[in-house]
This record gives structure tokens, C-alpha cells and sequence, in this order.
């Protein structure tokens, strides 16, 4: 189905054969599944849009699996998937036909952790909120955080170069990823695990993992350098009437809250409409209804300062008019409840039926522009259309959704959103990857020149091609 839909054949790999299952046996035994009903979810993706055909599925412990496995499949021209926690939202993770699925599950070692200068180590199939819970016991932050926390692996992360909720504070991956293992399509190890805050010793070759998406070699370790956990944490919801105070807010944030702000997002009132009517117990901290939300956490060294920064904050939005309603949590229970509503909004808008996602990047002014124009344009076929995102970070998490997949729907967004998004100086994919659905859209976000580079080290890294096919770029290998 989804080969039709996206107009794609399969690329000209080998089948696996009972010799390749004899061989894979050898290198993971027992952790070798061919039971299609076990498959199934890996075949899957969190949106329920891509689906593939994989009869294998393969977990690795150790580094050294990971390039058995690959030798072999490169030996035999075999394609792969490299798979975390399965909750990308571009369909990379899965397999578009029968690749022979890797899955990092097993992968969940933490290697070390340097109490002085907070930098870890561990393998790539950590999942992201036991690596934060892990830190925490030692007085350290894990500097990435996102709704998906409690399901996506480090390695994913890394591959996706996920932006996330503190990226505000804490800046991308490409800073705080000290080092990366990975494997490349052949079984050659690349051994980049630098725990080194400084090394200009000639290229730095693990940013090349850093985003690429399984594309040019497996990971499977990492070190991070972890910041110490700020000890105070405040978060204000706010209610502003238009799209113009919430810009004019986030200024007065930046100059009034200055170092302790750690996160500034922001949701329309449709957000909090859909996350309303579709999950239990979930509801706006707000008496009265406003077009637009703010979402503004604080973290810093003491509580005190903290708190009197943002009630004098609040105390100059409010007697702008800029905000017109709020709420403080500085217990850990509050703080979570509002921020489970920001975080549960993609869950949500799968209950509608088909979601139809994008993920841009804008300067800042022009962002919801955008939702505004989409809004106008779908009206009669959407069920809804939602703005929300890290607007301190210039992205936009614009949704639409209907009941179920409509092809005249689909074709109104499409190429007409990135268009847009081009014209205005954006980027098409500011957080999640190009992964299967947005690989075609490459040439809206990067010059001739870049793209052209990004072939060849594909070529050089991964020549036969078997790494991912069908994702990240446009061409089919
Ligand atoms: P997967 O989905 O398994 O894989 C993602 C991609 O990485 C695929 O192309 C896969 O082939 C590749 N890959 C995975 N592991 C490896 C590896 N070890 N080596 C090489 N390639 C690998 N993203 C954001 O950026 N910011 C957010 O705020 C955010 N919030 C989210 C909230 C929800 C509720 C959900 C469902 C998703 C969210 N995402 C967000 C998207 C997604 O969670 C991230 O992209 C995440 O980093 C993916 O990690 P994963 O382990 O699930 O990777
Ligand atoms: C988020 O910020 C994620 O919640 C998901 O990046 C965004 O679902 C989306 O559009
Ligand atoms: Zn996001």
C-alpha cells in the first residue's frame, strides 16, 4: 500500500534466504524473531502510516554483533533498517519493504558516568527518560528531553538529531554529543567515543551520525556531557489573546527571565481542543479559554530568585495586556500535569483518525502565518488544524488531521506547505528528520551543492546502499 501511495519499488537486493537465517542464528542466538505477529509492531510506525513487510527481525548486545551483522547483510547485498524505540515521526524506523530490521532494545548498558564533569557514556539502546532518572541520582540533567522520552532510544535520538523541549536551554545534539560509535555498512567499527569537551584533531567525523538517520552506519554507543540539574524548576502556563502577545511575551521572557528561562513553547486553542476531547483527565490549568497558550519553564540555582524573577515578570506582561490570564506550578506534580498537556498533543490528534504532520522551521514573526494560511486553505476537508511548538527555537509543529487518509486533502498540503515555507526562508524539517515521507522535499531546504555532497558520502560510507534504503535522500541506491 504505502509503496503505491508514495511511488516507490523496491530496490535490487537480495531476498533472505534459510543460509542468511542459519548465519544471523550464529551471530544473536535467540534474539533472532522470524514470528511474523512478534514483527508486526517493528514493521509499524508511531503515526500508523508506514508499513513494511520485514519476515526478520534482529537484536544485538554488543558492538561486535552489530558489524557481524552488517558484514554479512553487505556481503549479501541485503538492505537493513536500523530501529530504537520506534517513535520517529517521518518514517525512517521501519522498513518500506522485507529490510531486515536491527533493533537497538538490547543495547541498554550505561558504560560510565564522570561525576565531576557529568559526562556519560552508554549504548545506544538506553532509553532517553531511564538516562535522564540515571543522571538525576548523581546530580546531572540529561540536556534532551521530549514527549517520546519514555520510549525512544539515545541512538535514535542521535540518528534524528531530535530538538526537543530543552533545546532552548541546552542547545541541539551537535553540542552536547561529546562522541558516537557506530558501524558502517561493511562492519567496520568507527570508533569517535571521545569523552573530550575540546578536539580539533581534523574533521569531526561523528557529526556525521548526528541527524543522518541509519543512513551512513549504525550507532551504537555514545557520550554525552550532561549539565548539572538546575535545583529549582518553575512553569507558568499563560492565556494571550493574539499571536502578536505571544511574540511580544516571549521578548519580555528572554530580557526579564534572561539565563533561567529553559523553555518557551507555545499551543493554539485547538490543541487544547483536540488534547480535550480525546484524552481522559487532561485539561486546560485555565478557568476561561484563550486563542493562544504559553508554555515558559524556569530552572536555576534558587528557588527564591527564580520566583521573584517570574512573578515580576508576570506582574509586566500581565499589566501590558500581553498575557491575560496564568498559572504557577512549582511543585512536581503540577509541573508535570501541564507540562503532560503539551507533551500528549501528537498522541491525541491520532485519535481524529489520519494525521497529516510537518515540522518547519520559520523566523520566529512568520510562524503562525503559516497555520493561518493552511487553516484557510483546508477548511471545508479538515477535521481540524493545529499550531503548536518550540517557538523559541523558530518551530512550528503544524497539524491537520481527517477521519482517514483523503488523497485531495493530502494533495492541498502538498508541495503547497513546503512552497511556502521555502519562499519564507524556512526549513522544511526543523526537528524530525526527512526519514520516508519528507525525503522528496530535500531541494526546498538545500542548495544543489549540499545535496550533491550528501550523495557522495552516501556513495563513500555506504556504497552497496544497504543502510536504510528509501530514506534521508531523494535517490534510490
Ligand atoms: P526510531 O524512531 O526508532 O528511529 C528514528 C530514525 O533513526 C530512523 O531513521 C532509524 O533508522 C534511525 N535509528 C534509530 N536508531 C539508530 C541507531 N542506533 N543507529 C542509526 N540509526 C538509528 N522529536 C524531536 O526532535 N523533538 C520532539 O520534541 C519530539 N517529540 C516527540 C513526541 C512524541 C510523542 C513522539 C511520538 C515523537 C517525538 N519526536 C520528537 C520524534 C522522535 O521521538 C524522535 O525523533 C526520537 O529521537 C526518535 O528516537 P527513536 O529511538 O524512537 O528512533
Ligand atoms: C513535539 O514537540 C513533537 O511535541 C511532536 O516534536 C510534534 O506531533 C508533532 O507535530
Ligand atoms: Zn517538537
Amino acid at each position: 500500500l504505502t509503496s503505491v501511495r508514495y511511488n516507490v519499488e523496491r530496490g535490487n537486493y537480495s531476498k533472505v534466504t534459510e543460509a542468511d537465517i542459519a548465519e544471523f542464528a550464529k551471530i544473536v542466538p535467540n534474539r533472532l524473531v522470524t514470528d511474523a505477529d512478534e514483527i508486526a509492531g517493528y514493521n509499524t510506525d508511531w503515526l500508523r502510516i508506514v508499513k513494511g513487510a520485514s519476515q526478520v527481525l534482529l537484536k544485538p548486545k554488543t558492538t561486535k554483533e552489530v558489524s557481524a551483522i552488517l558484514k554479512h547483510c553487505n556481503n549479501r547485498h541485503l538492505a537493513v533498517v536500523p530501529q530504537g524505540g520506534n517513535t520517529g515521526l517521518v518514517g525512517g524506523s521501519v522498513p518500506v519493504f522485507d529490510e531486515i530490521i536491527i533493533s537497538t532494545q538490547l543495547m541498554n548498558n550505561i558504560i560510565s558516568l564522570d561525576d565531576l564533569s557529568g559526562t556519560l557514556v552508554c549504548q545506544s539502546g538506553c532509553v532517553l527518560e531511564s538516562l535522564d532518572n540515571y543522571v538525576s541520582e548523581k546530580g546531572f540533567i540529561f540536556p534532551l528531553d521530549l514527549g517520546a522520552k519514555g520510549s525512544c532510544h539515545i541512538g535514535g535520538n542521535v540518528s534524528t538529531n531530535a530538538g526537543g523541549l530543552r533545546l532552548l536551554r541546552y542547545g541541539s545534539l551537535h553540542g552536547s554529543v561529546l562522541g558516537v560509535e557506530a558501524v558502517l555498512a561493511d562492519g567496520r567499527v568507527i570508533d569517535c567515543l571521545s569523552t573530550l569537551r575540546k578536539d580539533n584533531t581534523g574533521y569531526d567525523m561523528k557529526q556525521m551520525f548526528i541527524g543522518s538517520e541509519g543512513t551512513l552506519g549504525m550507532v551504537t554507543a555514545v557520550s554525552v556531557l550532561c549539565p548539572t540539574r538546575p535545583k529549582a524548576c518553575n512553569v507558568a502556563f499563560l492565556g494571550c489573546t493574539n499571536f502578536a502577545d505571544v511574540l511580544s511575551t516571549f521578548k519580555s521572557a528572554k530580557g526579564m527571565l534572561g539565563e533561567i528561562l529553559s523553555a518557551f513553547e507555545f499551543l493554539d486553542h485547538q490543541c487544547i481542543e483536540v488534547v480535550e476531547q480525546h484524552l481522559d483527565g487532561v485539561k486546560s490549568p485555565l478557568e476561561t479559554d484563550y486563542p493562544f497558550y504559553v508554555l515558559i519553564e524556569t530552572s536555576g540555582s534558587n528557588a527564591e530568585h527564580d520566583e521573584e524573577k517570574l512573578n515580576q515578570f508576570l506582574e509586566s506582561v500581565m499589566s501590558k495586556g500581553t498575557v491575560q490570564d496564568g498559572t504557577v506550578a512549582t511543585d512536581m506534580t503540577k509541573i508535570k500535569a501541564i507540562w503532560g498537556l503539551r507533551e500528549r498533543i501528537a498522541e491525541a490528534l491520532l485519535h481524529d483518525g489520519y494525521c497529516y504532520k510537518y515540522d518547519i522551521s520559520l523566523p520566529i514573526n512568520k510562524i503562525y502565518d503559516l497555520v493561518e494560511v493552511m487553516r484557510n486553505r483546508l477548511e471545508k476537508t479538515a477535521v481540524r488544524s493545529v499550531g503548536y511548538g518550540h517557538l523559541g527555537d523558530g518551530n512550528l509543529h503544524y497539524n491537520t488531521t481527517s477521519r482517514e487518509f483523503n488523497k485531495d486533502l493530502y494533495g492541498q498540503i502538498e508541495p503547497f506547505i513546503f512552497e511556502w515555507t521555502a519562499q519564507h526562508k524556512g526549513s522544511i524539517s526543523a526537528e524530525h528528520g526527512m526519514g520516508f515521507m519528507k525525503k522528496n522535499y530535500m531541494r526546498y531546504s538545500k542548495s544543489e551543492g549540499a545535496f550533491d555532497l550528501m550523495t557522495q558520502m552516501k556513495q563513500l560510507m555506504d556504497p552497496n546502499g544497504i543502510l536504510n534504503p528509501y530514506k534521508t535522500l531523494p535517490k534510490q541506491y
